[in-house]
């Protein structure tokens, strides 16, 4: 190996007492970090500058996103670079356990799928040899913690993940660079962090700015004593990337936002020009040289920020137009109107007055094209429509949303500009969510299907015709230990016990009222009341795990995880059923905790109205862990249904055609009504059952009669409810039989190999990037 371990344990060893004063058995964990940290970064800084320089060369694309969730980074690191084990048995000689790490932060600039997608992608592309650079924006207080008062609400706490030090990052305060607003300039400082590539020697970068002031200290309001006034710059400056806004559906028209999506525009297109003027210079020809994917329209700023700088150097309108719409593609995440950004003009002119001339003229141009189309209507601009017509390509993140994206959310577009759009189904990381979170099936499947399958996961194919009682056998037991591990876990965290001979049963992701954990736990209740009064018989003992965060105004959301609560402390404080049923809602769910819950689930719920969820990377996650999917036919569900074949997962609900088909005239009532189960459940929200609430008597209002804003049930939770809980209670009982069971467990596992962000990123890269993988020895 080239990177030498025993040198990296003597830098740790010299920075523990340089920076902390201490020693490796005494030193704390997050001392033990921070020096770690420190010295792999200084073992691969020779790597890094020879890989930044290859990819000089080369046509290159950018990935452009708001949002990075890149969980803790110590692990996949240390993972990524092939020395995990090392550096465990070297902490390990000098007395201490590198698990100690597991209280490390997690870098959570990201709200969920859409940061964490991020996250998987650059993995990717750096293990593929693929040059991509991504850029984002480095915030001081990343996704707020999770915790539950004692009414089982959620509280929010600021999440502070530098307060010890960030040593994955390297400051390049040479590369600075300046922004301007209406109201005032501020400095954009890039934090450089390394991509550490797995299988190869590849490293790649992030890039996040942090926002400072040009002048840190005001003389004048010193001098007079007025202290607050002296550090106003300095607190105003960096107010725009003090904190990640924890909304992940619906956009918020906030001055502030614009002031950062404005930022990661300017700051990252500057850095890019700036190198490509040093190195090319006829800035006609950016577009050869540059590909941009926008991550959702978050950065989409970019698309005028562009222009205006091209225009600055000399460049007509019409010129720069084409350099963007030859540069830009704009990936899209979501088909919920509420949450396509829209930008009152005015407020925008009052923070970028310059973007909001060029978007008018972006828009006249389209107009005077094509007058049936618009970015801007009632005085607001339409960063989607924006997005789709400055772009070479626009893609949906699965099979049925991109259909969705054509014939529904853009097809007018579409039917302008057909060949611009495409499907990239997303994936995952093999190597976070598998060899990193679960190196006990890692081994069982690296027997069977040999080392590389981490970096092929199509290989996993190859197990499909292996597949015998000693396999299953093998992979129940890790799936057991899996479940003891979490257990354990959950004992000590949420203070629930879990028995790992019970169904480990999964729901895991944002909480909102599309994704319907409000339609799981209704069919908890179900099951808890058809088990007292002895209507439901012979049930497989099932844990319900849930873990989510909501968005802090989000008021139904809130309720929801408080009605989850109390329904587990009811259940799991309810003799008669405690060899049946626990119900945990565990706090804090993030990508760390994501790691322990994955591989120990045996369901993984994926219950959205089908045509609501674009795609979901977590089902995949799951899936590749060897969950079956208990899911609707929404987003990549639908792939995966395909791919590992309906028999061997529980597919359920009404389609896209039967949903669409019943809007309009679906009344839920009827179905409360005419359903004394569906009743009995519906009423738990209000009649005492559980205690209940102004939110949870809204909820109950919202299934049955709706709001002034949506129809009654919107997201059709009582439509589906049966045929729900029909596929709930067969996989119930199905997993009686525990090698039938794990067969169909190990068949997913079988073909997940689709679902690597590997294939994803391969199919940006030679359909829309039209970038080829680059290495130092010069071979693939
Ligand atoms: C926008 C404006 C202002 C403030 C916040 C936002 C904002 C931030 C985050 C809007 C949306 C998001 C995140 C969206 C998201 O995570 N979408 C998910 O993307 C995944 C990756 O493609 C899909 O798998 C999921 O289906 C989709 O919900």
């Amino acid at each position: 190996m080239k990177y030498d371990c025993d040198r990296i344990l003597q830098w740790t060893q010299a920075l523990l007492k340089y920076n902390h004063d201490t020693k490796m058995d005494s030193a704390t964990p997050q001392q033990l970090h921070d020096a770690l940290g420190q010295a792999v970064m200084m073992e691969i800084n020779d790597c890094w500058t020879q890989h930044r320089q290859l990819r000089a060369q080369s046509r290159k694309a950018f990935y452009f996103s708001a949002e990075y969730l890149m969980g803790r980074l110590v692990f996949s690191n240390l993972y990524n670079l092939g020395i995990l084990p090392q550096i465990r048995d070297a902490f390990a000689k000098k007395g201490v356990d590198l698990s100690c790490l597991e209280e490390i932060e997690d870098a959570a600039l990201g709200n969920g799928g859409l940061g964490r997608l991020a996250a998987c992608f650059l993995d990717s592309a750096v293990s593929c040899d693929l040059p991509l650079s991504g850029y984002g924006l480095r915030y001081k207080f990343g996704l707020f913690k999770q915790r539950f008062d004692d009414n089982g609400s959620q509280r929010e706490l600021a999440d502070d993940w530098t307060h010890y030090g960030d040593p994955w990052s390297y400051r390049r305060d040479n590369h600075t660079t300046t922004i301007e607003f209406a109201d005032q300039t501020v400095l954009a400082v890039p934090y450089d962090m390394p991509i550490i590539g797995y299988g190869t020697d590849n490293i790649g970068t992030l890039r996040l700015w942090q926002c400072e002031a040009v002048e840190e200290l005001d003389f004048d309001a010193f001098n007079a004593q007025d202290y607050a006034r002296a550090l106003d710059a300095k607190n105003r400056a960096e107010d725009i990337t003090r904190v990640l806004y924890p909304n992940d559906s619906t956009y918020e028209g906030k001055r502030l936002r614009i002031k950062q999506q404005y930022v990661i525009s300017s700051a990252s297109l500057q850095d890019i020009l700036r190198v490509y003027q040093r190195d090319h210079g006829d800035l006609k020809k950016f577009g050869e040289f540059a590909s941009i994917q926008l991550n959702d329209t978050h950065p989409a700023m970019s698309i005028p920020e562009l222009i205006r700088l091209l225009m600055k150097n000399g460049l007509s309108f019409e010129e720069a137009f084409e350099v963007a719409r030859s540069t830009f593609n704009y990936t899209n995440h979501t088909v919920m109107g509420e949450a396509l950004e829209k930008w009152d003009l005015n407020l925008m002119a009052s923070v970028v007055p310059e973007i909001v001339d060029i978007i008018r003229k972006i828009d006249a141009r389209l107009k005077s094209e094509h007058p049936g189309l618009f970015i801007i209507r009632d005085n607001s601009a339409h960063m989607a429509n924006l997005s789709v017509y400055v772009s070479s390509y626009v893609n949906g993140v699965a099979q049925i949303h991109t259909e969705i994206l054509k014939n529904d959310v853009f097809r007018d577009w579409y039917g302008i500009f057909p060949e611009r759009f495409q499907n990239k189904t997303n994936g995952v990381t093999p190597r976070r969510w598998m060899g990193l979170c679960n190196p006990e099936l890692t081994e069982v499947l690296e027997a069977q299907v040999g080392k590389d399958f981490l970096k092929d996961l199509d290989s996993l194919r190859e197990i499909e015709n292996k597949i015998d009682r000693r396999l299953i056998d093998r992979f129940n037991g890790v799936k057991y230990l899996k479940k003891l591990q979490l257990a354990e876990i959950i004992e000590q965290r949420e203070g629930v016990d879990l028995d790992p001979n019970f169904i480990f049963d999964v729901q895991v992701k944002r909480l909102h009222e599309y994704k319907r954990q409000l339609l799981n736990a209704l069919s908890i209740m179900d099951i808890y009341f058809g088990l007292k009064d002895g209507s439901i018989r012979d049930f497989t003992p099932t844990a319900f795990i849930f873990g989510a965060k909501s968005a802090p105004g989000y008021r139904r959301a809130k309720a929801i995880i408080r009605y989850i609560n109390r329904i587990a402390k009811l259940i799991n404080n309810d003799p008669d059923v405690a060899d049946k049923l626990r119900v945990v809602f565990v706090q804090n769910y993030n990508c760390s905790y994501a790691e322990h819950i994955i591989p120990a689930a045996d369901i993984s719920e994926q219950i959205s109205p089908a045509g609501t969820e674009a795609s979901g990377t977590g089902n995949m996650k799951l899936m590749l862990n060897g969950a079956v999917t208990l899911g609707t036919r929404d987003g990549a569900n639908v792939e995966i249904f395909q791919q590992a074949g309906e028999e061997n997962n529980y597919p359920f609900g009404m389609t896209v055609e039967e949903i669409n088909a019943a809007r309009g005239n679906y009344q839920s009532r009827g179905i409360y009504t005419a359903n004394p189960r569906i009743r009995r459940v519906v009423n738990t929200l209000v009649d005492g059952t559980v205690e209940t609430d102004d939110e949870q008597r809204e909820l109950f209002t919202a299934l049955l009669d709706g709001a002034s804003w949506h129809s009654p049930d919107h997201y059709f939770h009582l439509l589906d409810f049966a045929s729900y809980q029909e596929a709930k209670l067969r996989a119930n009982r199905d997993y009686r039989d525990r090698r039938a069971f794990g067969q169909k467990c190990l068949l997913n596992i079988a073909r997940a190999g689709k679902f690597s962000s590997d294939r994803t990123i391969r199919q940006y890269a030679a359909d829309i990037w039209h970038i080829k993988p680059a290495t130092l020895s010069g071979e693939e």
